[in-house]
């Protein structure tokens, strides 16, 4: 194993360089193919931004294992770190050519991310995070460190959230947003998880949560929220997971979680 700091390194590398290929490489036409769904989209770019990170990390690191949003789980039994790769979260926003799409890439370590990259290339900005060591939010003026926003009551919080690919899915998630409007001051739709949660670890928003999100969705913005101070879980004590993901400052958590609890019982 290398120390956090290190792979962090490796991990804003290898981002940084997939993220210039995405704009310097981005075709007029994208070959645009359909997942889960036929909202659900992959382009050659994805796929070729994240054949990019596993190239360059395995020619670092030959022994680590990957799981990749395009590739799925490869290689590595008995690997001492798993990198955790969104090629581009936000491939909606890439397909419209909105500038909230990032890749995000995670170095885990026993099933815990130890650092994390979240890399906005249309923005110039990157959020970084390793385990006990703060976050940070590295632009062409600085660097600063990351805090969440404390002291919010829910009735003032601006929650950012995000919606499935399937449509009985998003019939749910609309039918769960009536409960939750009247209560907080907004909701704001982004279009990419990672994002949600630098915009969480940066004060943007108060809080995030979604229903349905992947491990390479959250993995490294998980990880920058918690060093920025938030606090992430899923519903009822459990982990940040498929099932659901809530993250905000640790005194606006509980009353976001008991809001959304009896709105959004267990669903597909
Ligand atoms: C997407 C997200 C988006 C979320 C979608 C999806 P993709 O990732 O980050 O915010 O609401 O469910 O997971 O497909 O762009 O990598």
């Amino acid at each position: 194993m290398t120390s956090p700091q290190a792979l962090l390194e490796l991990a804003v590398a290898v981002a940084a360089e997939a993220g210039r290929m995405l704009v310097d490489e981005r075709p007029a036409g994208l070959e645009v193919e359909t997942k889960s769904s036929p909202t659900d989209v992959v382009t050659q770019m994805d796929k070729a931004a994240e054949r990019l990170i596993v190239e360059r990390i395995r020619a670092e690191r030959p022994g680590d294992a990957f799981l990749g949003e395009e590739g799925g789980e490869q290689g590595g039994e008995g690997a001492g770190v798993r990198w955790v790769i969104d090629p581009i979260d936000g491939t909606v926003n890439y397909l419209y050519d909105l500038p909230d799409w990032a890749v995000s890439v995670a170095a885990e370590v026993d099933g815990t991310a130890v650092a994390g990259a979240v890399v906005l290339p249309r923005r110039g900005e990157t959020f970084t995070a390793v385990e006990g060591g703060g976050a940070l939010l590295h632009t062409a003026s600085g660097v600063r460190e990351l805090r969440v926003n404390t002291g919010v009551p829910l009735d003032r919080a601006l929650v950012a959230t995000g919606f499935g690919y399937g449509a009985d899915r998003r019939a749910h998630q609309a039918a769960v947003l009536t409960g939750v409007l009247p209560n907080i001051r907004d909701i704001r739709r982004g279009g990419s998880a990672c994002v949600d949660l630098c915009a969480l670890a940066a004060g943007r928003v108060d809080a995030y949560f979604e229903r349905g999100v992947q491990a390479w969705d959250v993995a490294a913005g998980a990880l920058i929220v918690a060093e920025a101070g938030g606090r992430t879980g899923g519903l009822h004590g459990a982990p940040v997971s498929p099932e659901f993901a809530i993250a905000a400052a640790p005194d606006l958590f509980g009353a976001l979680h008991d809001l959304l609890a009896p709105l959004d019982p267990a669903h597909d």
